[in-house]
């Protein structure tokens, strides 16, 4: 430990893409990026498709990679269930490992690649009401790393300027998430949330605290803005099936804009690069 793996592949529709899965100690799980475009790396070591075994982790199956009809998934140390991260009509292009990125590599990884965040849903109630307190004993994601930007990276002073914790819950059909956005240039209708599933996207600016009306039947909950930023409750009722309560695919993004800002474009700050990646691959 630390190990790299790099998997490319040509995906449906003819592009290029890697997910670079990097464990950092055995008993965590993985980190997973992804970027739009094939690494280019020599290892020392072989193809690690057919298996590589992981002695620092101990005991279990090690780490393989199945290409099937289905796609292409991943099998990590410790855990039973394979994780889907190429749908169908791929082909693998590459799969290399490595102890560490060379220095040139890190860099190219820093630019283009996007971290992918799970958001756990909990099965835990909360209310839309701007009041933060239900949601304390639920550990929140943070949102606060340079490979968390989506975009205009060369904006971003880092995360007092624009980040956020975010956890969710499931509760009688209705999905609540709550976010703590950390930002020193709050601009109330101008610096926008969005919450996306893939039964719909939800874009609202920040307002004064109170309750606010959105589509679908969903709602929002603004705290009192204090030096840190503002934190905010969402709501909404999930319409048909919902699937299992780990594996609804949840992405929070926060658009910051600040009062000095000479581009006009928001910095865009994300759990996850898109839906499609996230639909992907199951939880972690
Ligand atoms: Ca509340
Ligand atoms: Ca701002």
């Amino acid at each position: 430990m630390p190990l790299w793996v790099a998997i490319s592949a040509e995906i449906e529709g003819g592009g290029q893409a890697t997910i670079l899965v990097e464990f950092v100690a055995p008993e965590e799980p993985p980190s997973l990026r992804y970027g739009e475009t094939s690494l280019q790396l020599e290892s020392p070591y072989p193809n690690p498709k057919e298996g590589i075994h992981l002695a620092v982790a101990g005991v279990g199956r090690g780490f393989s990679i199945d290409e099937t009809e289905a796609g292409v998934s991943l099998n990590l140390p410790h855990r039973s269930r394979s994780i889907p991260i190429f749908g169908p009509e791929t082909t693998l292009v590459d799969v290399v490992w490595l102890d560490e990125l060379p220095l040139s590599v890190q860099q190219e990884v820093d630019e283009n690649f996007r971290l992918i965040e799970r958001i756990r849903i909990l099965p835990n109630p909360s209310r839309v009401d701007g009041d933060l307190s239900d949601w304390s004993g639920n550990r929140a994601l943070p949102i606060d790393s340079i490979s968390n930007i989506l975009s205009g990276a060369d904006q971003w002073s880092g995360s007092r300027d624009a980040s956020f914790g975010v956890a969710a819950h499931l509760h009688r059909g209705r999905l609540e998430v709550g976010v703590r956005v950390r930002d020193d240039d709050v601009l109330l209708e101008r610096d926008h949330l969005e919450i996306e599933t893939e039964y719909g996207t939800w874009s609202f600016p920040l307002k004064d605290s109170g309750v606010y009306s959105l589509a679908d039947g969903a709602e929002v909950a603004f705290t009192e803005q204090s030096g840190f930023g503002v934190g905010l409750e969402f709501g909404v009722p999930m319409a048909g099936n919902i699937p299992q309560i780990d594996q609804l695919p949840l992405i929070v993004r926060y658009l910051d804009v600040d009062t000095d800002d000479q581009t006009g474009s928001p910095v865009v700050i994300s759990s996850a690069p898109s839906i499609d990646i996230l639909l992907r691959s199951t939880p972690l």
